[in-house]
């Protein structure tokens, strides 16, 4: 790193400071992460509340061309072993159906023809793995935006809870369900989406780092309440529940 770039790194991480203890003053207490307060997750509370304040969550992530596509590992779950998702695979997803429920007027389930029948989104975008690894691939796939909108989001909406196949569970915020490129992805670089990458459906967060971007989405349930899932959750592999990039 050269002395300009560290520089810019201490701008942003006075501005970022800063833009945290404005976000302290009272009547800002809405942009307080909802992990606020949990000691484990003190990170929390500063990439959430310098991104909201820096970027208030308009910024999209870059996009690439074809040509900077690259080879994509498939890690952590590669094929869920449990039982429904074993008879969907073997019916080539014919019978999948992804519920959207909770704090919606109009809850029911979705069948992948059903998601192919929303506007289509493509985007190459950057996978950045906690582990310090990162990809590029195109996603084909429906905004999730669209989704919940054709659900019907009650005013009460506050937080998108999904569920998995392999018994992950992970919520995001509004503001980050209802950004342009937050998708629900069912192809990859011009292909069905392959199992190892969370066939038939994954969830596309291209804002926070590659963990949140669930495989094998099962459930998604629109909730009034913040839930990171406890032990049940990231917090089991500490890793925190807001990771803006
Ligand atoms: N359901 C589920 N989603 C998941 C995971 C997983 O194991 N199960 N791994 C996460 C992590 S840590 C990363 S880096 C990416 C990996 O996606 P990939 O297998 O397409 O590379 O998926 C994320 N989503
Ligand atoms: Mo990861």
């Amino acid at each position: 790193m050269n002395s300009k770039q560290l520089i810019k790194r201490r701008e942003l991480l006075i501005t970022g400071f800063a833009s945290l203890s404005a976000l302290l003053l009272p009547g800002c207490k809405h942009e307080l992460p909802p992990t606020y307060g949990n000691i484990l997750r003190m990170g929390d509370a500063f990439t959430y509340g310098a991104q909201r304040t820096l970027l208030s969550g308009k910024a999209l992530s870059k996009e690439y061309s074809y040509g900077d596509i690259s080879s994509f590992p498939a890690t952590g779950t590669t094929n869920p072993s449990e039982e429904n998702y074993v008879r969907l695979r073997a019916g080539a997803f014919a019978d999948w159906l992804l519920p959207v429920e909770g704090h919606v007027a109009r809850p029911g389930s979705y069948s992948l023809a059903d998601l192919q029948r929303f506007p289509m989104r493509k985007q190459i975008t950057k996978h950045t793995c906690e582990e310090g690894w990162t990809a590029i691939a195109e996603w084909t796939g429906v905004q999730l935006s669209r989704v919940l909108e054709s659900a019907g989001m009650l005013p009460s909406a506050r937080f998108i809870n999904f569920y998995t196949y392999d018994g992950w569970a992970d919520s995001i915020d509004m503001l980050d369900a209802l950004h342009p490129q937050a998708s629900l992805a069912y192809g990859m670089n011009g292909r069905n989406l392959p199992i190892a990458h969370g066939a038939p459906v994954r969830l596309r967060v291209e804002n926070q780092l590659g963990y949140k971007s669930l495989k094998f989405v099962q459930r998604i349930v629109v909730s009034d309440k913040f839930d990171d899932f406890g032990e049940a959750g990231n917090l089991k592999n500490g890793w925190a529940w807001y990771v803006g990039i």
